[in-house]
């Protein structure tokens, strides 16, 4: 590009949020230097409410890394899950089945103390950028292309990391040989609430009811966090409050227990799908988190599916800086190893407690009954669920290819 400004760093990260603050942090705590490019407002980042669970791996890859602060403070530790069908609630005991927990710890808390801790140690993050483009990444010294407040940037680097969502650039970046995606969308949506009220559980619990999903999680002891299957094209406007709180009371609703209801201070529509890329790099691009894969939310595993990512790709661009290219050339085939597991969890827990609308009634009917059936099965049986607490607390990060 023509007048813009030739940088350079070791490590260009695009996207600025769970995997590329993170993947931020590994780096600047073994020295390498990096740049983190973002394309909206910090305003922006620090707004967007998303995943509330942490497993226990990526607790502990922020503790490895000094950044538990304020997640020890604020966390909340959580013992197990409630399974509710046909009106009764089954607790399935993640530490009584596999010794393990998990944190709920809101997305938005755990970006702004990324984000804070990357002020305070003074790393380059770029914010507002536009016009992202990347090349010559099937040679040594690729080079990152983008405009900030400043002007145009040329920005040479040894690795670009496409750590930038699944509407980024960096999959777009790939040759088309290797943009093959294996995808699944599902008929229904997640409206979720934030509310000003004390959660009425102590576990998340969620629910199948005959009108749909529905889940009770939190985001501290005054604010809960709850969700309703929908539609996929329903409209957040025919949603008012009282409806919202009149369909959770209903799909929620067991004898002898009482939903709170608070002031709703957030809501929104998110489609639900299932996508994996077939390859996470080419040459020196590599992609991590919802860039390359995207999960329902029902198993809480994008998030931690991130940093699963960025634990194992931080260790191999710390290899390689030592000479050693193996870690990157694995890359890809461990992490997706590691994903096609998390992916099959995923759907079996959304397809196991979502209601599902196609067919006649008599199709309908035994999709239900089956549903039923199976969640009978895992709250009955011992070895279903200890597999399902063993996958919802999180495989091994280190969990790939053979
Ligand atoms: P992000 O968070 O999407 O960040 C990508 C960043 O890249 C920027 N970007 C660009 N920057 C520069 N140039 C470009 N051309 C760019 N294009 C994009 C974007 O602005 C953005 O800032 O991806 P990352 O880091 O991979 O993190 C993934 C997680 O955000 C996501 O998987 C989770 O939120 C998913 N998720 C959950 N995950 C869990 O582990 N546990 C949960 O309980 C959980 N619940 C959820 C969820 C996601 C939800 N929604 C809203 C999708 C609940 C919901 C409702
Ligand atoms: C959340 O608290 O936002 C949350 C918790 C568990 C999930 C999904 C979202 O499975």
């Amino acid at each position: 590009m023509n007048g813009s400004a030739r940088e350079s760093t070791s490590v260009a990260i695009v996207g600025a949020g769970p995997a590329g603050l993170t993947l931020g942090h590994i780096l600047a705590q073994a020295g390498v230097p990096f740049r983190i490019i973002e394309r909206t407002t910090r305003e922006h980042l620090l707004g967007r409410v998303r995943a509330g669970v942490l497993e226990q791996g990526t607790v502990d890859l922020l503790a490895s890394l000094g950044l538990d602060a304020d997640l020890r403070r604020r966390g909340l530790t959580h013992h197990g899950i409630y399974l509710q069908y046909e009106g009764r609630r089954h607790h399935v005991d993640f530490d009584e089945l596999v010794g393990r927990t998990v944190t709920v710890y809101g997305q938005q808390a755990l970006v702004a103390h990324l984000l804070a801790e990357h002020d305070r140690i003074g790393s380059d993050v770029r914010f507002e950028t536009t016009g992202m483009q990347v090349d010559g990444l099937t040679t040594s010294s690729p080079t990152v292309h983008y405009v900030d407040a400043s002007g145009p940037v040329e920005l040479s680097c040894d690795v670009v990391v496409g750590a930038d969502g699944y509407h980024g650039i960096g999959r777009q970046s790939l040759p088309a040989a290797s943009r093959v995606a294996w995808e699944r969308a599902y008929p229904y949506a997640w409206l979720g609430i934030l509310a000003d009220v004390e959660p009425s559980t102590d576990d998340l619990i969620y629910a199948l009811h005959r009108d749909g999903f529905a889940m009770h999680s939190m985001r501290s002891r005054e604010v809960s966090r709850l969700y309703l299957q929908v539609a996929p094209d329903e409209s957040i406007d025919d949603w008012s409050d009282g409806r919202i709180w009149e369909a959770l009371q209903t799909r929620l609703g067991v004898d002898g227990w009482t939903l709170a209801e608070g002031a709703v201070t957030e809501k929104s529509i998110t489609p639900m799908r299932s996508f994996v890329a077939s390859c996470l790099s080419h040459g020196r691009l590599f992609l991590a988190g919802d860039a390359g894969h995207i999960v329902p939310p029902t198993g809480a595993k994008g998030l931690n599916s991130a940093v699963a990512d960025v634990a194992l790709l931080g260790r191999a661009l710390l290899d390689h800086r030592a000479g050693d290219d193996t870690g990157l050339a694995t890359y890809s085939e461990r992490a997706l190893a590691r994903q096609w597991k998390v992916q099959q969890f995923s759907q079996w827990m959304t397809q196991m407690l979502h209601v599902h609308d196609d067919g006649d009634a008599s199709e309908r009917g035994f999709a239900y009954r089956s549903q039923v059936g199976q969640l009978e099965y895992v709250t009955r049986s011992r070895a279903a669920q200890q597999s399902l607490a063993e996958q919802y607390a999180g495989l091994p990060f280190s969990e790939g290819a053979a």
